[in-house]
């Protein structure tokens, strides 16, 4: 911890980077502390691989993002900088990024995933059983003293309300609520930012949503639920596969079901299954059967050269294995 605070404190440049498909917690930690460090009088390039999500534009400073295609290696000294990575330890996870936050002089890395893959090289702040990222940020900054203004707290009040499923999931603990007490303390408005998260979808999602209910496929009397979408449901309506990113929670949450399922084709050739449970059944462990992976609660893998249907079949049968096992306990 001294070294991070010694390092953050004299270093005059930052390159700023979460993962690839950057989530609320990920841009929320990258954009709140570039906009401390920018209060502060030092040059911080916050990178993304490409174009943020637009449902996350409402994150004060959305629009100092630069993407690697605006990138002007000429225009900022990386070899110079320090590397201040959010939300992963894993270097595959930077995609396309990674060589620029390897040319970093230094990297300080601030995770709370516990690690699968080979480290990034650097100084880690890393605690899994925190709920967020973000929650590391403000941790961070208390312990250096610095000033967090109402849009850095509002940014990381939208990572650690996003992360703990709005205060609901298991990662829920007394720091959440007191961290997210001091943030609103500080100027971070709740009605706005839950708006933003829950209330902000593109109406092609809608469609989506009709399509995944009208093909549920109820299992074992309602205690497995499974859906899917193929590549012509996205061409139809507009929707990117990650909009239908988190209807495999949405099937969950029908009364008796214990373990759901959507089936999605991402790419000719490529489907992607995630798979959700409420925590009798560890969808980690089913996940990892067919090469994936994940937490208890929520896990996925990809399939390779199999079509949709086939994919869907092998999940039924996955489901309903995992439900026989589960009565025969
Ligand atoms: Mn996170």
């Amino acid at each position: 911890m001294e070294n991070i605070k010694r390092i953050l404190e004299e270093a005059e440049s930052f390159v700023l980077a979460t993962h690839v498909n950057p989530d609320a917690d990920g841009l929320s930690s990258v954009l709140a502390m570039h906009l401390v460090l920018k209060n502060r009088g030092r040059r911080s390039l916050p990178l993304l691989e490409e174009r943020g999500p637009s449902f996350l534009d409402f994150l004060h400073g959305f629009g100092d993002l630069v993407t690697l295609e605006d990138f002007r290696k000429d225009s900022f000294p990386v070899e110079e900088s320090v590397a201040l990575v959010f939300d992963l330890s894993e270097e595959t996870r930077l995609g396309e990024v990674a060589p620029v936050v390897k040319a970093a002089r230094e990297r300080v890395i601030l995770d709370h995933h516990a690690r699968t893959g080979e480290a990034l090289p650097g100084l880690r702040m890393v605690d899994p059983r925190a709920p967020a990222t973000a929650l590391l940020v403000y941790r961070l900054l208390r312990e250096l003293g610095w000033e967090i203004s109402a849009e850095a707290a509002e940014n990381l009040y939208a990572g650690l309300y996003s992360d703990t499923g709005g205060f609901r999931f298991e990662n829920t603990r007394e720091e959440a609520f007191r961290v997210a007490a001091d943030l609103v303390r500080l100027g971070a408005r709740p009605a706005v930012v839950g708006e933003r998260l829950l209330e902000n979808h593109p109406p092609a999602r809608f469609e989506l949503m009709r399509r995944v209910l009208e093909r549920r496929e109820i299992l074992f009397g309602g205690r497995g639920v499974l859906s899917y979408l193929t590549l012509k449901d996205f061409e139809e309506t507009g929707a990117r596969p990650a909009e239908a990113e988190d209807l495999a929670t949405f099937l969950r949450s029908m009364r008796g079901v214990e373990i759901s399922a959507m089936v999605k084709e991402l790419k000719p050739g490529e489907v992607g299954v995630s798979l959700r449970s409420r925590g009798r059944i560890d969808v980690a462990e089913l996940a990892a059967s067919e090469g994936g992976g994940g937490h208890v609660r929520a896990a996925g893998f990809r399939k390779r050269g199999l079509a949709v249907e086939e994919v869907v079949s092998l999940v039924r049968r996955l489901i309903l294995a995992s439900l026989e096992a589960e009565d025969g306990d």
